[in-house]
């Protein structure tokens, strides 16, 4: 017997059906014929809003009069992805909704794909921000996400004849938006510019300008908890209207201008990742919400007091930042206490520092954001000072540490030179109780290179969370056969909110019939994904083939450049007739990957990628046996649609690179094998699934840095292995441009005397790795076993873990009792 654990419903199907009728009428205002799956959609979710109403009412209240600290995720990005189903499923509606829909008429799919995707965040960490907010809620912790609601997310993608990236704007409050409570009543008022006077010994920051910060709130009901969390979305308007007394025509443009700018702060989403852009407007964005957060935190928990007791504000949230975005909260913090609270500096900064932690997404050391202090000092003249004063304060208590004078001067969080600057990851760490990265070497390296000089004299502020994935949206959501299987196999569906209960498969990995079934959900899912290639970009792709995905940003330490290469090699030993056509193993394989909009090597790479799935896609010595495909506009959609397909996915960046990645988990939870390097959270996939079920190749990080160290020479490398020299000889040749011998030099020019993440090192293992891959894949029943006990062997990559290793090691609170 299967034991079923899902959410009771709070709804039947027939006050389902009367609610979506109810809102179709009051709400969007036509009848059920009338209606279109993009009404159907709006009602439904307006349905499950109101059904969710009273738990989301209730988890307020117990969070404010309970006594378990609440979590303030405060995050410039929130990935959240399409609301509905994940809504349905977690306040278990899915049955009800379904035969409410159908009963009407419409198809549920069709309904749930109506939804516009929120597309509000660049990659993995506002990925993981939405997996954040997703487990808290279901494991009944009080929390707040904390961001900006952009009125454009990342770009949508496009590529042009020339197979150029294409960047339009995504403009998705376009249509209905029924999830975003608009809450005009409980705005707040962001300050910024002007000076600063001192008047009896105290300064008074005088602003220039404010804007006006409304919230906008979106349910995050956890799954079968019962409980509703709020993610709350800042959106900018402005004050200033217009000055109707002075108003005339010719002043028409001077009289909106102030709107404009205001209004511009949560207009859209900058689209750099790991790559930050120092612009004056991105840091209004930081202030912007973060103060807004700050005083809605107080506005909570201190409901009408005017003078509240403020030493108390760690036992009621902690706040975590999400990587340096946030970072300007702790001046900002300080400011609040002790201009407009009146405490002393001691006890404010003992107040900051128990309530903000903080997480570090990267190793790239340019990705750590550094604000030239005269930017700061414009728009935030008392930030500044504040900021010079915790500096000063610093380096007075190092001196108490240690008497070696450099380290002292390395550590400023105030740089000493002509144009000081200010290092936010610093300030974070200095500002804050715990700093923590986001897997097991990340940490490990953020504490001997990046941040060595902290974790020496504060050893204990350092800890690691391995991130996680919500196993409700990237299994049950994405994977429904791979989900019936599990809960078949394991006579309970309870791996939902427990996911380590997936060890349980591990014996039927034995069993041949099991193995079996779990082959033919993953070839149903290559169907249903080669279908949905089809309706939705018109590509041919063949289920027979192995599906071989590459779904990240496009960033030279990723190395999509590896992967191209390795098939251009393949494609040349084809021509070349090295190997015969028939020998070839059929593998389609699947790019996807936007690249920021001024990252020009990285938009060479999209642009080859696409040439080379053309000219090789076409080529009929190939027989249809190499396939290329780069569906555009990756986002959280296509994930889910690709990731259950996927054969093979490929986690292949320069060891030391990537601090985690997210979309190894989703891979192995959801059983494809990894072809990876021995880089981020790589490292404890390979552990958990046993490394015969993992296929590493490639450098260590010692042996990287041994070979920056020696001097990189990527040229020699080039002439060492023919078959990486007739690839690249390809690229410059022309037969991926038409002929054309410049279209790719600078990329070619790049790898041959640069190649700062060591790709042409890497070839020739990556290459050899390749024919264990094909061996194995030769053998279905083989690689299917072994695709299992991936799945069965991840379940510590659940966010739910995450979340409790963050509640343990750094929040130190728990679910609402
Ligand atoms: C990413 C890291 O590159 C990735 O390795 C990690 O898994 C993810 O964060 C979540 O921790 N970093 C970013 O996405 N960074 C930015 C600025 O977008």
């Amino acid at each position: 017997m299967t034991e079923i654990t899902a959410p009771k419903s709070p709804v039947t199907t027939a006050e389902f059906t009367e609610g979506i009728r109810e809102q179709l009428k009051y709400g969007q205002g036509v009848t059920p014929e009338q209606a279109t799956p993009a009404d159907v959609y709006v009602a439904s979710s307006l349905v499950v809003r109101h059904y969710l109403q009273d738990a989301w009412f209730k988890t307020q209240q117990d969070m404010v009069n309970g006594h378990t600290k609440a979590v303030g995720y405060l995050s410039a990005e929130f990935l959240i992805g399409k609301q509905l189903r994940n809504a349905l499923l977690n306040a278990g509606m899915l049955d009800q909704f379904d035969a409410a829909v159908e009963g009407l008429g419409f198809d549920p799919q069709t309904v749930v794909d109506s939804e516009y995707e929120p597309a509000l965040g660049n990659g993995g960490l506002g990925r993981l921000a939405a997996c954040y907010v997703d487990s808290l809620a279901s494991l009944g912790v009080p929390a707040f996400g904390y961001g900006i609601q952009y009125r454009y997310g990342i770009f949508r993608q496009e590529f042009d004849e020339e197979g150029r990236q294409i960047e339009k704007p995504e403009y998705w409050l376009a249509n209905d938006e029924p999830w975003g409570h608009v809450d005009y009543n409980r705005s707040q008022k962001v300050s910024f510019g002007g000076d600063v006077i001192e008047k009896n010994g105290k300064k008074i920051w005088k602003p220039a300008w404010s804007v006006r910060a409304v919230p906008v709130d979106y349910m995050v009901p956890g799954y079968a908890s019962g409980r509703v969390n709020t993610l709350r979305l800042w959106s900018a308007r402005s004050y200033d209207e217009f000055d109707l007394l002075t108003f005339n025509k010719s002043e028409y443009l001077d009289a909106v201008k102030p709107k404009v700018k205001a209004e511009d702060i949560s207009k859209i989403l900058y689209p750099e990742d790991s790559t930050p852009e120092g612009k004056q407007l991105r840091l209004e964005q930081q202030y912007f919400f973060v103060a807004a957060s700050i005083q809605d935190v107080i506005r909570v928990f201190y409901p009408g007091q005017d003078k509240p007791d403020l030493t108390t504000l760690p036992e009621k949230i902690t706040f975590q930042l999400n990587d340096t975005h946030p970072v300007i909260g702790i001046p900002e913090l300080m400011r609040v206490l002790i201009d407009e609270y009146d405490y002393d500096w001691d006890t404010a900064w003992d107040i900051t520092t128990k309530t903000f932690n903080y997480t570090c997404h990267t190793l790239l050391p340019e990705a750590l954001e550094v604000w030239p202090a005269s930017l700061i000092g414009e728009l935030l003249p008392r930030h500044l000072d504040i900021i010079k004063e915790i500096n000063q304060h610093f380096l007075d208590e190092l001196k108490t540490k240690t008497r070696d004078k450099e380290k002292i001067d390395r550590m400023r969080i105030v740089t000493n030179e002509e144009n000081p600057k200010v290092r936010m990851a610093y300030l974070a760490t200095a500002g804050g109780s715990h700093v923590n990265g986001v897997a097991e070497l990340h940490s490990q390296l953020l504490k001997d290179v990046t941040l060595r000089d902290f974790s020496d004299l504060y050893p204990d502020k350092f800890t690691n969370v391995t991130n996680g994935v919500t196993p409700r949206r990237f299994i049950r959501l994405a994977n429904p056969r791979l989900s019936a299987l599990i809960t078949e196999g394991l006579g309970t569906d309870k791996w939902l909110s427990d996911l380590e209960l997936l060890e349980g498969l591990v014996p039927l990995a034995k069993d041949d019939e099991f193995v079996k079934k779990f082959a033919a959900v993953k070839q149903a899912n290559k169907e249903d994904f080669a279908a949905y290639a089809k309706r939705e970009y018109g590509f041919d792709l063949d289920p027979n083939t192995m599906f071989n995905s590459m779904i990240k940003r496009l960033h030279e330490y990723k190395r999509q450049a590896l992967k191209i290469l390795a098939l251009i090699a393949k494609y040349a030993d084809i021509k070349s007739g090295k190997v015969s056509i028939d020998d070839v193993q059929p593998r389609t394989v699947i790019f996807g990957a936007k690249a920021a909009p001024g990252y020009y090597l990285a938009k060479l790479t999209i642009q080859l990628i696409n040439n080379v799935a053309r000219v090789v896609n076409n080529d009929p010595d190939i027989k249809g046996k190499l396939q290329v495909y780069y569906p555009w506009n990756y986002n959280v959609r296509l994930a889910q649609h690709l990731i259950p397909a996927t054969d093979l996915d490929e986690q292949i960046s320069q060891a030391g690179k990537e601090a985690s990645g997210t979309g190894n988990m989703k891979f192995a939870l959801n059983g494809a094998l990894t072809v990876g390097t021995l880089d981020g959270a790589n490292v404890e996939i390979r552990e958990k699934v046993g490394a015969e079920n993992f296929f590493l190749f490639g450098m260590t990080v010692d042996e990287v840095e041994a070979l920056y160290e020696k001097g990189y020479m990527p040229a020699e490398y080039y002439e060492r292995d023919p078959r990486l020299k007739a690839a690249i000889d390809m690229v410059s040749d022309g037969t991926f441009s038409n002929g054309d011998r410049n279209t790719y030099a600078p990329l070619v020019a790049d790898w041959l005397t640069k190649d700062w993440f060591m790709t042409l090192a890497d070839f020739t293992a990556y290459s050899k790795i390749q024919s264990d891959i094909e061996a194995l894949y030769r053998d279905p029943l083989e690689w299917n076993r072994k695709a299992l006990l991936n799945v069965a062997n991840s379940g510590y990559f659940s966010s739910d873990r995450s979340i409790q290793d963050y509640l343990e090691r750094i929040w130190h609170t728990g679910p609402l009792a």
